[in-house]
């Protein structure tokens, strides 16, 4: 006999939070977000703590390593994508370890046999308006000039000129060398009234730029999340297939976590994985499993060895697995009831593995929810693909900027590892996902700001200053269908309908 479980399965927008007392010291800025990323004994502290309880989901079009240095910035975590080849995997890593705060490699690099049509292009997808010339056109190409904006006039310079015509040539730019500070490179940055500082090797190859503006952004980033050695911490997504293959490369890439990315946890794959990783590097490495939707699937994971479990089938934005193979559950019963077993095995074992969120956050408050249900953190992947740093190009669409977005199983990322059960070499069986625009957003650090400080503000109408006082205190109550309209504005006709949309605008 089938097993029924009760009641239905219900998601974010199904719920509400209702107020409790705030005192005086219930404001957003003694609000901590502080929340643990792997599993630690009772009266311990997990070894990875994040600043802020987000993640960047496993996905070509979200995390590659721009992202994932904004993201630790802010005091989260980015997970790189594993769909790709294990080396190039590693090398994003390592681009995120060894940046050094401040020191950007460009990858709006132009060669000078471009025309300024191929710049306007480059700018509009990338937003960038600095770009280096290099000889190969590669980020570590000999520096033959800089173009930025004062070098040409869109309107009336013929889209055919060649950017050696208009660019700045090497010979009359200020660089620096290599083991130049950044203290020092602001200083040639303020003293000679640059924008944009390149720093060369001694062979006159391109290392970075240093921006005026990133300067101030670095001062600017008290949460950044950093490893021992002061480099931006990262993780990299992995499959039940080739990990014995990949994992070395990107543990020795300086990978701070993995995660097994698959759209079903419950599976001998995942425990094979999780038993060869902790029979290869014992504690030492560490790594999340999933998906998995109830008590169950979270006890066989944390039995597996997983060092944080990820709850979530078929609630991504991009994700058409439910309508596909009919199954999954509404996320926030899952959040529910793995929070509930996460609770339990504490209790039994004095182990705590932290549970996150992953997929179907659609309003910010959705993201306090989950906090609320029982969550330690949320793994987002619509939510930072609208962002500039996320990989995938900025295009307009009807007018408007758009980022394009697509799910880990449409048929654009071919990521047949992903599917222990049906994919091969030559792609996907079926789909799972589909590929889509989502609104542009601008830069990573203003959004996540507007979206946490609005998490911060529900905290403490709930009267918590951190998220397990959130859990403890947060009242939370089912809604009907019609105390949703009730909730948004109604019966009033807006003045400006682009109010209606900014109201409106999912974040
Ligand atoms: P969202 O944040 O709602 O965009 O969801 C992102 C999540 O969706 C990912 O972290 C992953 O779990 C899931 N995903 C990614 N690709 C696909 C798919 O193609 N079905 N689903």
């Amino acid at each position: 006999m089938a097993k029924f479980f009760e009641g239905e399965s219900h998601t974010f927008s199904e719920y509400l939070l209702v107020p409790g007392y705030s005192s005086a010291e219930n404001i957003p800025a003694n609000v901590s977000l502080k929340t643990p990323l792997v599993k630690f004994k009772r009266g311990e502290k997990s070894a990875i703590e994040l600043n802020i309880p987000m993640v960047s989901a496993v996905m070509q079009s979200v995390s590659g390593p721009r992202l994932a240095i904004a993201l630790a910035q802010q005091g989260g975590i980015a997970f790189i994508y594993g769909s790709q080849s294990a080396e190039d995997e590693a090398q994003m890593v390592r681009e995120v370890k060894s940046y050094k705060a401040g020191f950007v490699v460009s990858d709006s690099t132009l060669t000078p046999e471009m025309t300024l049509g191929d710049v306007l292009d480059l700018k509009e997808k990338s937003g960038h308006s600095t770009m280096p010339v290099t000889d190969d056109g590669t980020s570590r190409g000999k520096l033959v000039g800089i173009v930025t904006s004062r070098d040409y006039r869109p309107s009336r310079d013929d889209r055919s000129k060649l950017v050696s015509e208009f660019m700045t040539p090497a010979d009359k730019l200020i660089t620096a060398p290599e083991d130049t500070s950044l203290k020092e490179a602001n200083d040639i940055i303020w003293d000679n009234k640059l924008n944009a500082l390149p720093i060369v090797d001694k062979n006159g190859h391109l290392v970075s730029l240093v921006f005026r503006k990133d300067y101030d952004s670095h001062k600017s980033a008290p949460d950044e999340l950093l490893d021992d050695s002061k480099r931006y911490m990262v993780g990299a997504g992995i499959n039940t297939r080739d990990y014995e293959t990949r994992v070395p490369l990107l543990v020795e890439a300086g990978a701070d976590v993995l995660c097994i990315d698959s759209s079903e946890g419950y599976s001998e794959w995942q425990k094979r994985t999780l038993e060869w990783v902790r029979a290869t590097y014992g504690d030492s490495v560490k790594i999340g499993a999933g998906n998995v939707v109830d008590a169950e699937g979270f006890r066989f994971l944390a039995k597996a060895g997983a060092d944080f479990i990820k709850i979530g089938i078929g609630g991504g934005s991009i994700c058409i697995t439910r309508e596909q193979k009919g199954i999954g559950r509404g996320q926030a019963t899952s959040v529910i009831d793995v929070a509930r077993a996460r609770d339990e095995y504490f209790e039994e074992t004095g182990v705590y593995i932290p549970i996150c969120s992953d997929g179907g956050i659609v309003y910010d408050y959705h993201m306090t929810l989950a906090l609320a249900m029982g969550s330690d953190f949320m793994m987002l992947g619509r939510y930072f693909a609208r962002f500039d740093e996320s990989p995938s190009d900025r295009v307009i669409v009807n007018g408007s900027y758009m980022k394009e977005y697509w799910g880990e199983g449409s048929a654009r990322a071919r990521n047949w590892q992903r599917y222990d059960l049906g994919g091969n070499k030559r792609g996907l069986s079926f789909v799972e996902g589909v590929d889509s625009y989502v609104p542009y957003a601008g830069p990573l650090k203003d959004g996540v700001e507007a979206s946490l400080l609005k998490v911060k503000s529900t905290m403490c109408n709930c009267g918590a200053l951190d998220i397990p006082e959130l859990r403890d205190k947060a009242k939370i109550t089912l809604v009907s269908s019609t105390s949703i309209v009730e909730g948004g504005a109604h019966d009033v006709l807006l003045k400006d309908s682009n109010q209606q949309v900014s109201y409106n605008f999912r974040s």
